[in-house]
């Protein structure tokens, strides 16, 4: 079978190639092939003698050369199906790559890996009628080259899938059974400074927008749980020209957040006017109507607007214990009553029953 008709189907488009390629920077297929055919060629029966054991030889290099190909095409392909990503990474990774990119990758894997599991027990039938060394030689050079060109042929899936990998490496890996608030708002407004003051999280705080170019996550101990707290970059609220960095934070106030803590800061120190802030904030509660929001306003230190939001001030810690119990007090009522730890028998925070509104 010439090379190019390995599959039967047409050369992708561009959006496909890239530079991927394994940490070697050789095509991934190449290390995959090595690999499986370094293996096979060591194979080395036992016990037999003569012909029997080259026919045995053979055998070993066809069942191994196949089955290491395959494994390594499932590894690859395994860690990134629909049932081992949250809903969110499967948001993020359709929004940066395209939608449906990952799983027309997996599928392409996957023929690929049924092809070679057929060309190797086909191989296997016709070794038994094969006679001489000569024709063994020649029927196990041609699986290896078959083999090759379906490995070949799916290069750019193996591409695609390694930098959704890395991509998904690089950002913070949410349990979806977990509270999570999500600190959004403005560039510069001090949302990072706030994440740093409530959670584990170490952000980087800088008085220049888009510091935090990816989602950072932190824990912290909100009431009886760990919640976790995750830091965005600033939006700016334009619909239209948002870049990578503002739809990201957006893809986490819809599909990653229970309670989104809204950033605003009124001193303006930000560069960005109260309006502004506001408006966003107005936007926001329109657009996402199942999503508890949840306003403060910081740097109390220089500024209050007297709006009558809570006001903390990360610098001077003003605030911020009022501001924890307001977000455990969210994340209480959100949870279902079933969830909820007994009640102790002196408290009476809330009726039994009631709580989940
Ligand atoms: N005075 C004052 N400055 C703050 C406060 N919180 C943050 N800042 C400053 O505001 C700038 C932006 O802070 P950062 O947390 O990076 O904002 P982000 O871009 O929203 O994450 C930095 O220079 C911070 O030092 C605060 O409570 N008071
Ligand atoms: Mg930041």
């Amino acid at each position: 079978m010439p090379r190019s008709a390995a599959s039967g189907r047409p050369p992708r488009g561009r959006e496909d190639r890239g530079a991927a390629r394994s940490p070697h920077g050789r095509p991934i297929a190449s290390a995959i092939l090595d690999a499986a055919f370094h293996r096979a060629h060591r194979a080395s029966p036992h016990g037999a003698k003569g012909s029997d054991r080259n026919r045995r030889r053979a055998l070993l290099k066809i069942v191994r050369s196949s089955a290491v190909v395959r494994r390594q095409l499932r590894l690859r392909s395994a860690p990134l199906t629909d049932e081992k990503l949250t809903e969110f990474q499967r948001r993020l990774v359709d929004r940066a790559f395209g939608v449906g990119a990952r799983a027309r990758a997996l599928r392409r894997l996957k023929t690929a890996e049924r092809r070679i599991e057929g060309l190797s027990r086909e191989a296997e039938r016709e070794l038994h009628r094969a006679e001489g060394p000569e024709r063994i030689a020649a029927l196990v050079r041609a699986l290896y080259g078959r083999i090759a060109s379906h490995v070949h042929e799916v290069e750019p899936d193996l591409e695609a899938l390694e930098r959704v990998r890395r991509y998904l490496k690089e950002r913070p890996t949410l349990d979806p059974a977990t509270p999570t608030v999500v600190v959004a708002g403005f560039p510069n407004v001090g949302k990072s400074s706030l994440v740093a003051r409530l959670s584990t999280a170490r952000p980087k705080v800088a008085d220049y927008p888009f510091t935090t170019l990816a989602l950072e996550v932190g824990h912290a101990d909100l009431g009886w749980d760990r919640s976790q707290i995750l830091d965005t970059p600033g939006v700016l609220g334009r619909k239209s020209r948002r870049n990578p960095a503002e739809a990201e934070a957006e893809e986490a106030v819809e599909h990653a957040a229970t309670v989104v803590l809204f950033v605003l800061d009124p001193s303006g120190s930000c560069g960005y006017s109260r309006e502004e802030q506001e408006e966003l904030a107005r936007r926001w509660h329109a657009e996402y109507p199942g999503v508890p929001i949840i306003e403060v306003e910081t740097k109390s230190d220089i500024g209050v607007s007297g709006s009558g939001r809570p006001a903390v001030s990360a610098k001077t810690g003003e605030g911020l214990a009022d501001l924890k119990q307001r977000l455990e007090a969210a994340l209480r009522r959100l949870r279902p009553a079933t969830e909820l730890p007994p009640l102790e028998p002196t408290t009476v925070e809330e009726a039994p029953g009631g709580g989940a509104g």
